[in-house]
């Protein structure tokens, strides 16, 4: 995807460059002070082709019609690396590293699903994770598909993001005993499958508690060994996802998930090992450009919505360096993350020509 991405470099007029960590961009115009519009190229195990791929289709269509009215804005198309967290369960990293705004902790020992290291796979590709700060950016914009059902059953054009929910994300490695399914009598079993069900189900009621405040928690992860029918299950390894626009309820999800797993551990005699993966508060999109997003979609007469992200995005990264803002196309159903994830090509051109537009207001053409 990388080198069909660069493959466009000729025809658009532009340069292709590569950054320490192995994220992609084509360049119209080297100043500084350039407005990088971006999203990811990676996807989610058996998941969907729009996720990502489609905003980096509008950046490219962005450049074309820049190059097209002579827009004077010099202007960067990015695709980042591994923003999902299937892999190494990281979400963003390609952009967390290059900001170094989400990653001042050490993620060497990261490992993913072939077991390698993160280091391992970056030393292999020739990538460093302690690559230079990215410079010179003015504006980061991003196009994504909602990833939600809003858009879609409000039958609106575009949605323009205020706050991106913040992820709070642990791995629990629970460990009872291992022992034989037949000749254990119930009273005298460590079952950390059990373990786990009653956390996952306590998961659960801790989100719909929170689904006022647009908080979701979810256990997508789970990991039982030795997985056979004979034996009790001794080690339980679960990944829990939790998000939120609000810090409070997503402080308040943590605090009452940390208490449930140790109750829940301590009556099943089980000894659990939490790994904290993910902290990242809500993302607040710059007012002025969330304000200018808005105004272009005015001006191009498209029906909007102003809406928060539940999922979250490589525009995460960039709010302390510089002016943010994301536009949101409806998919269908709002599904996603899943092979039947589809939008349409008109849907994908609302959403650019809400970017470009907002392009043209603020940078104005020759
Ligand atoms: O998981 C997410 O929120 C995004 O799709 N990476
Ligand atoms: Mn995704
Ligand atoms: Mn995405």
């Amino acid at each position: 995807m990388h080198a069909v991405f660069a493959s466009y470099a000729k025809e658009l007029g532009c340069s292709y460059i590569q950054d320490e960590a192995g994220n992609s961009y084509l360049v119209n115009d080297p100043s500084d002070g350039y407005c990088l519009i971006a999203s990811h190229l990676d996807s989610v195990i058996e998941g969907g082709e729009y996720d990502g791929a489609a905003g980096v289709i509008a950046g490219l269509m962005c450049l074309r019609w820049a190059r097209r009215d002579g827009l004077r804005v010099p202007l960067r198309v990015g695709a980042f690396r591994c923003e999902e967290s299937s892999n190494f369960g990281l979400c963003t990293i390609g952009s967390g590293l290059i900001t170094h705004e989400s990653y001042k902790e050490n993620i060497d020992s990261l490992k993913g699903k072939d077991g390698r290291t993160i280091a391992e796979v970056f030393r292999e590709k020739g990538w460093s994770l302690h690559p230079k700060k990215i410079s010179g950016i003015g504006e980061y914009l991003e196009m994504h598909i909602e990833q939600g059902k809003v858009l879609d059953e409000t039958k609106t054009e575009v949605g323009i993001v205020g706050t991106i929910a913040g992820p709070k994300r642990y791995r629990m490695y629970l460990n009872g005993m291992a022992d034989h399914s037949g000749a254990t009598p119930m009273s005298m079993r460590n079952d950390a499958l059990c373990a786990a069900a009653a956390i996952i189900l306590e998961v659960e009621r801790i989100g719909h508690r929170e689904a006022a405040y647009n908080s979701v928690a979810t256990v997508g992860v789970l990991n039982n060994a030795p997985n056979v029918m004979n034996v009790i299950p001794g080690e339980v390894t679960i990944g829990i996802d939790m998000r939120g626009i609000q810090k409070e309820s997503l402080d308040r999800m943590e605090r009452d998930l940390l208490r449930a797993v140790k109750s829940i551990c301590q009556f099943r005699r089980i000894d659990c090992r939490q790994e904290k993966i993910n902290d990242v508060s809500p993302i607040r999109m710059s007012p002025e450009t969330e304000e200018g997003l808005v105004k272009a979609a005015r001006e191009l007469g498209l029906s909007f919505r102003r809406m928060p992200s539940g999922a979250g995005h490589d525009a995460m990264s960039f709010p302390p360096l510089c002016r943010t803002g994301m536009v949101f196309i409806p998919c269908r159903a709002g599904i996603s993350h899943n092979k039947l994830e589809y939008t349409t090509i008109p849907s994908v051109a609302d959403g650019t020509a809400v970017m470009y537009r907002y392009l043209k207001d603020r940078y104005g053409t020759r």
